[in-house]
């Protein structure tokens, strides 16, 4: 069975049975005050208006019994996996494994860097801790869907033109099509978001395709809200 989307630059078809939903780092600390993309600098409050359609879009996989991965920015404890290239750039209020209002900055375990309680991972869905922007840096999850027989992936969540792309790009070069829900995404910086989604479907998807929810939704005859 094929399932095809309105989407641009074309339709994506997928295989139900090839596919999974990916959603990127919506954790409190890039969407709440005192976390990681506050100390930045950044007005977190524009990353919160998605959740209601990344909840959604989370439902739908459910609903179908699709497998759904959820990834968390997260460093260890003693930060070994976090380089001094990264923990030292630039001049934040607090740097990575500093301690803040919701625990040690973008550290694993730490309050600050679960996932919002709202789009929590269910048991039996696949969580994982990642070191780098990109899915596939040092987490083994391209081995763990080569396992699933997954070839396909939809791809929700924060920061569009940091985490999301990158991990569409690291996707790609891995031979999985990729579909990104337009409505589910989010940047600090509403310019950088619609500019990333340009990149990804230009010269004929050279990342992927991107599309609205209710156009997956619509292609997959089921009620998402
Ligand atoms: C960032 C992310 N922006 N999840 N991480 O550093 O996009």
């Amino acid at each position: 069975m094929t399932v095809s989307v309105s989407a641009r630059p074309y339709d994506f078809t997928f295989d139900p049975a090839q596919v999974a939903l990916v959603v990127i780092d919506m954790q409190r600390d890039f969407i709440e005050p005192g976390g990681f993309g506050d100390t930045l600098g950044n007005d977190v409050s524009r990353l919160k208006d998605i959740v209601p359609t990344v909840a959604a879009l989370i439902g739908l996989f459910r609903k179908l019994g699709l497998p759904i991965v959820h990834t968390r920015e997260a460093h260890r404890p003693d930060l070994s996996d976090c380089p001094p290239a990264k923990r030292l750039r630039g001049a934040p209020g607090l740097r990575i494994g500093d301690t803040g209002a919701m625990g040690r900055i973008l550290v694993a375990g730490e309050p600050g860097n679960a996932i919002l309680p709202e789009l929590a991972p269910l048991p039996g869905e696949i969580a994982i801790d990642k070191p780098g922007k990109g899915m596939f840096w040092a987490t083994g999850l391209h081995e763990t869907l080569q396992g699933m027989g997954i070839t396909q992936l939809v791809f929700a969540g924060v920061t569009t033109e940091v985490c999301v792309q990158t991990s569409m790009r690291e996707a790609n070069d891995r031979g999985y099509d990729c579909l990104l829900i337009e409505d589910a995404t989010e940047s600090y910086f509403a310019t950088f978001k619609s500019a990333a989604i340009e990149m990804i479907v230009a010269q004929g998807g050279i990342v992927g395709w991107a599309t609205p929810l209710a156009a997956l939704a619509a292609a997959l005859e089921v009620e998402h809200v």
